[in-house]
C-alpha cells in the first residue's frame, strides 16, 4: 500500500471541459453513461481515469467503441492506450447503490438514493479523473420511477423535467459552474419540502429548498432560517454573494460526516438539520446554525475557489471554519463560541498532534484521504487563520480574503496562494508565518514577568518550543502573535499584542507604576500551551476581572488543571482550596448576570480529556478520582447556593434565544452538582418530568447517569420507551447508556445493539454507541482488564468490511496507547494488533493502526 506525497504532485495531463451525466437509478444495477470533452495537457501519456468498484460496460471514443486491446482495466483504474489531442469519450458503467454501505460514491439512504463524492467518492460512480484539480461543467439526467422518485436533483439549474413512455420521470439539470468532481451530487427520493426565498444584495431572487423526511417538515424551519441568516451575514461581512438561482439542502439518515457542500445541493446528515424544542437541545440548534452555515461558506471558500490537491484540504476547511466561527460568534454569544474551539483544540487536537497521526495541517503524506478529515486540518487550520486576522487585522485580513478569491475564481489553489494573496495586500513578509502550514506539533509558550520599580518598567519574557512529534523531529521557532492585557490594582488595564518570532525574546514596557497581573495569551490568540506562573490570586483575579470572557474562564480552567495536578502528584488526601475561590463561586452563583451560560462555564471543572493533555503519561485512575473529589467538595461546599441558584432560574416555554440557553445551562450545572449529594435524587426526577423540552430532559439524565444515582434507570428506561421509534433522540439515549461510567455499561450497550433502530450500517447510530464510549467514558474505556479496549477492538474489526470511513474514526482513542500506563499499554498494543492481524483491512483502518504499531 503506497501513501502518495505532496511533494509529488504533478497537473493533471488531460483536462476535461464538459461532462454529461446520464443516471437510470436502480437499487441493484443503476446504469451510468458518461460522457467526457477531453483534452491533452501532455504528449505521450496515455488517458488514466480512476473508478473503484465498477462495472464497465462499454467504451467508445469519439463514437468508436474499444474493445479489450486499446484499454486496461485494474481495480483502481482505467487506462486508454491512445487519445488524441481532444476527444470524446463515452463510458458506460453499472453501479450497486443498494450494497454500498461505505456510503461513498451513489448509495441509499433508506430508500433515498444520495451521492458523497468527497474526497473520492465519484470514481465509485464512474471512471474519471477523480481529482480537486480537474474542472469541468456538468449536465446531469436523472431517470427513475416517477411514482416512488418525485424529486430526483443534482447541482445547478433544472433544465427540464417529463414522464417518458415507460413511466420514468426524466430531470436534466446543468451547473454553470465548473467544478470538480467531488463537488458532484445527486439525490432522488420523496421528501417534504420546505420553501423559501433570499433576495441578494444585488436583487437576484435565490429559490432556497429544504427536504427532509415524509412528516418531517416543522422540523426543518430553524436550518432554513439559519440558512438565510448565513446568506446574509456573508454579504455584510465578506460582500460574497449567491451565485445561483436556486439552493437546495437535503437531509438523510446515512451519512459519514455532518453535511457536504456539493455545488447548489447540500446533502446533510438529518442530524444537523431537524429541530424541534421536544427533540433537540439548545446545542443542537448551535451545531444547526453552524453547520448550515459552514455548508453555504464552502461555496466561495471550496466550490468558487477550490483545492488543487487533497494536501492542500485545510485552505477551504480551515478557511471555512474560521468562517463559520465567525457567523456564529456573531449569531450568538461570542465568548461561548471562542470557548467551545479552545475546549476542542485543547482536547482532541492537543491529543491528535502527540499521537502517531500527528501532522501539519497541510499533510505532507496521505495514504487514505478520508483519515486527515481531521481536528487538525478543520479546527487548528480555523486557528491558523484566525492568528492570521489576529496579525493583519480585521479589515486587511477582509481585503485579503476577497484578493484571493478574486484572482483564483474557477481555479484549484494552494495553501501558499492564499497567504500570497494575504501578504499582497498586508505587504508584510508572512514566510515565518508559512510554517504553521507545514510544521505540525503543539509549542509549548513559556511565560515570565520581572517588574522593576524604580525604574518603572515591566519586563515580560516569552519563549517557544515545540516538542517533536511523531512525524517530525525537527521544530523550528514560529510567528506566534500573543494578546495580553495588564491588569493593574489602581489603573484601567492595559492590552497589547506581542509578537513572538524567536525561541526567546523579551518586551520592555516603560512608565509602569505598579506591577500587573499579566493575561496571557488572552482569548486564544494562538493554538499553543501555556506555561506562566501564576499564583492562586492571580488566577482568581483575572477570573474576576479579566476584560476577555475567554481568559476570565480559562483562569479557572487553570486555577483547577492546578489543583488537580497537585492532588494528582500528592499523597495528601486532600488539596487545600483557598476561601478566596469558595467566596467567587459563591458570588457567581448568588449574582449570576445577565451572560449566564458564561457564568455556567466559568463554574465547571475542566474535563478529563482537557486534564489528560498536561501528562506525557496519562495517571487515568488519580485523574478522574481527583475530578470527582473536587466535584464532590464543590457540592457540598456550595449546596446552598446552588440551590438557590437552581430554584431562582426559571424559563416560559421553550425558545431557543441567548437569555434562555444560558438559563438552561447555568440551571444544568447547578443540577449536576447538585446530583452529587444523597439527598437530590428527587430533584433529578422533579426536573426529568417537569422538562418541557429536550436540553432540560438530557441535563437531568447526564446529571443522574454522571453521579450514578439509582434514578438513572428509572430515567433512563422511561425516555427510551417514550422515544423509541425516533432515531435521533435514540442516538441520545445510547449515547447516555455509552457513557455511564458503570460496569454495567457492558451489558447495557449489548441490550441497545438488540434495539430495533440499532445499525451497524448506520453511522450516527454507531457513533451514538462507540464513540460515545470510547470518547466519554474514561472509567470503563480505560478499564484496566481492557475489556474497553477489546470491546472497541471488536467493534471496529466488525464495523471496517461495513464502512471503513467510520471503523477508522473510531479506532483512533487506541492509537495514543504510548501514553498511558505499562498494564493498559499491553491491553491497547494487543487490541491493535488483533486489528492489524487482519490481512484484509481496509486502507483506512491500516494507515492509522500501522503508524501506532510502528
Ligand atoms: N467538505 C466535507 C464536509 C465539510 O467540511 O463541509
Ligand atoms: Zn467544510
Amino acid at each position: 500500500r503506497t501513501a502518495k506525497r505532496l511533494t509529488d504532485y504533478t497537473a493533471p495531463a488531460f483536462s476535461i471541459s464538459h461532462v454529461d451525466l446520464c443516471f437510470e437509478l436502480d437499487a441493484e444495477a443503476t446504469r451510468v453513461t458518461s460522457v467526457l470533452q477531453i483534452k491533452r495537457n501532455r504528449a505521450d501519456v496515455p488517458l488514466k481515469l480512476d473508478g473503484q468498484q465498477l462495472t464497465l460496460i462499454s467504451i467508445a471514443l469519439d463514437g468508436q467503441l474499444l474493445d479489450t486491446t486499446d484499454y486496461q482495466l485494474d481495480a483502481d483504474s482505467l487506462t486508454v492506450f491512445t487519445v488524441a489531442q481532444q476527444c470524446e469519450l463515452t463510458i458506460i458503467c453499472d453501479i450497486a447503490p443498494q450494497h454500498n454501505t461505505a456510503l461513498e460514491g451513489l448509495y441509499m439512504a433508506g430508500n433515498t438514493y444520495c451521492t458523497q463524492c468527497e474526497a473520492e467518492g465519484f470514481r465509485r460512480i464512474s471512471y474519471f479523473p477523480d481529482r480537486p484539480d480537474v474542472l469541468a461543467e456538468y449536465k446531469v439526467t436523472i431517470k427513475a420511477d416517477a411514482e416512488r422518485y418525485p424529486y430526483l436533483l443534482s447541482n445547478g439549474n433544472k433544465v427540464s423535467e417529463h414522464i417518458d413512455s415507460d413511466g420514468r420521470r426524466v430531470v436534466q439539470w446543468h451547473d454553470p459552474f465548473p467544478k470538480p468532481s467531488y463537488l458532484f451530487a445527486l439525490v432522488a427520493g420523496d421528501f417534504d419540502v420546505l420553501t423559501d426565498k433570499f433576495i441578494t444584495q444585488s436583487g437576484r431572487e435565490v429559490s432556497l429548498q429544504l427536504f427532509v423526511d415524509k412528516g418531517a417538515i416543522t422540523k426543518g424551519s430553524f436550518a432554513l432560517e439559519s440558512l438565510k441568516r448565513a446568506m446574509q451575514w456573508d454579504e455584510q461581512r465578506y460582500g460574497l454573494e449567491y451565485d445561483l438561482d436556486i439552493y437546495m439542502v437535503v437531509a438523510v439518515d446515512f451519512f459519514n460526516m455532518g453535511a457536504m457542500e456539493n455545488k447548489g445541493l447540500n446533502i446533510f446528515n438529518s442530524k444537523y438539520v431537524l429541530a424541534d424544542a421536544a427533540s433537540a437541545t439548545d446545542r443542537d440548534y448551535f451545531n444547526i446554525e453552524s453547520i448550515i452555515g459552514h455548508e453555504y461558506f464552502h461555496n466561495w471558500t471550496g466550490n468558487r475557489v477550490t483545492c488543487r490537491d487533497w494536501f492542500q484540504l485545510s485552505l477551504k476547511e480551515g478557511l471555512t471554519v474560521f468562517r463559520d466561527q465567525e457567523f456564529s460568534a456573531d449569531m450568538g454569544s461570542a465568548t461561548l463560541c471562542r470557548i467551545d474551539a479552545v475546549k476542542l483544540i485543547r482536547t482532541a487536537q492537543f491529543a491528535e498532534d502527540a499521537s502517531p497521526m500527528a501532522h501539519p495541517i497541510r499533510p505532507e503524506q496521505v495514504l487514505e484521504m478520508n483519515n486527515f478529515y481531521t481536528v487538525t486540518v478543520y479546527d487548528k487550520g480555523a486557528e491558523v487563520i484566525r492568528m492570521l486576522q489576529t496579525l493583519l487585522g480585521r479589515d486587511t485580513f477582509a481585503k485579503g480574503l476577497k484578493l484571493y478569491l478574486q484572482r483564483h475564481d474557477g481555479q484549484a489553489a494552494t495553501c501558499d496562494d492564499f497567504l500570497q494573496a494575504m501578504q499582497d495586500v498586508a505587504a508584510q513578509d508572512l514566510s515565518q508565518f508559512r510554517l504553521w502550514y507545514s510544521q505540525s506539533g503543539t509549542p509549548l509558550l513559556t511565560a515570565a514577568q520581572r517588574y522593576d520599580a524604580t525604574r518603572s518598567q515591566l519586563i515580560l519574557s516569552l519563549a517557544q518550543q515545540t516538542p517533536p512529534t511523531a512525524d517530525q523531529a525537527e521544530k523550528q521557532p514560529l510567528l506566534i502573535p500573543v494578546q495580553i492585557e495588564l491588569l493593574f490594582n489602581t489603573q484601567a488595564s492595559q492590552r497589547h499584542l506581542l509578537l513572538l518570532n524567536e525561541s526567546e525574546q523579551q518586551y520592555l514596557f516603560e512608565g509602569i507604576t505598579e506591577a500587573p497581573v499579566v493575561v496571557w495569551l488572552e482569548h486564544f490568540s494562538a493554538p499553543v500551551k501555556l506555561a506562566a506562573q501564576y499564583s492562586d490570586d492571580d488566577l482568581l483575579l483575572i477570573a474576576r476581572q479579566a476584560t476577555d470572557g475567554v481568559a476570565r474562564w480559562d483562569a479557572m480552567q487553570q486555577f483547577w488543571s492546578r489543583k488537580i495536578a497537585q492532588q494528582v502528584t500528592s499523597n495528601a488526601s486532600e488539596v487545600a482550596l483557598p476561601a478566596a475561590l469558595f467566596k467567587l463561586l459563591q458570588h457567581w452563583l448568588e449574582q449570576p448576570g445577565t451572560d449566564m451560560a458564561m457564568t455556567a462555564e466559568l463554574l465547571t471543572l475542566p474535563d478529563f480529556d482537557t486534564l489528560a493533555e498536561q501528562y506525557q503519561l496519562i495517571p487515568v485512575d488519580k485523574l478522574l478520582s481527583s475530578i470527582s473529589r473536587f466535584k464532590q467538595l464543590l457540592a457540598e461546599q456550595l449546596a446552598r447556593p446552588l440551590s438557590s441558584c437552581y430554584n431562582a432560574l426559571k424559563t416560559g416555554p421553550y425558545q431557543y434565544q441567548d437569555n434562555d440557553v444560558g438559563l438552561r445551562k447555568l440551571r444544568a450545572v447547578c443540577l449536576n452538582y447538585l446530583a452529587q449529594l444523597n439527598d437530590n435524587q428527587p430533584l433529578l426526577h422533579t426536573h426529568y418530568v417537569n422538562s418541557d423540552n429536550m436540553t432540560d430532559t438530557m441535563a437531568a439524565l447526564a446529571a443522574a447517569q454522571q453521579s450514578k444515582a439509582a434514578v438513572f434507570n428509572e430515567l433512563i428506561a422511561d425516555f427510551a420507551s417514550r422515544w423509541q421509534h425516533d432515531a435521533l433522540v435514540m442516538d441520545k439515549c445510547f449515547a447516555l447508556v455509552a457513557s455511564q461510567p458503570g460496569e454495567q455499561v457492558f451489558e447495557a450497550i449489548d441490550t441497545m445493539l438488540t434495539h430495533p433502530l440499532f445499525s451497524w450500517k448506520n453511522p450516527n447510530r454507531v457513533r451514538a454507541l462507540f464513540s460515545a464510549f470510547s470518547l466519554r467514558n474514561p472509567q470503563q474505556f480505560h478499564r484496566i482488564d481492557g475489556k474497553g479496549y477489546q470491546l472497541l477492538a471488536d467493534t471496529v474489526l466488525r464495523l471496517d468490511p461495513l464502512n471503513p470511513q467510520v471503523a477508522a474514526r473510531l479506532v483512533t482513542p487506541l492509537l495514543s496507547w504510548r501514553r498511558f500506563d505499562d498494564e493498559r499499554q499491553q491491553r491497547m498494543r494487543a487490541a491493535l494488533q488483533q486489528i492489524a492481524g487482519q490481512s484484509s483491512i481496509s486502507n483506512d483502518l491500516y494507515e492509522k493502526v500501522n503508524r501506532s504499531l510502528d
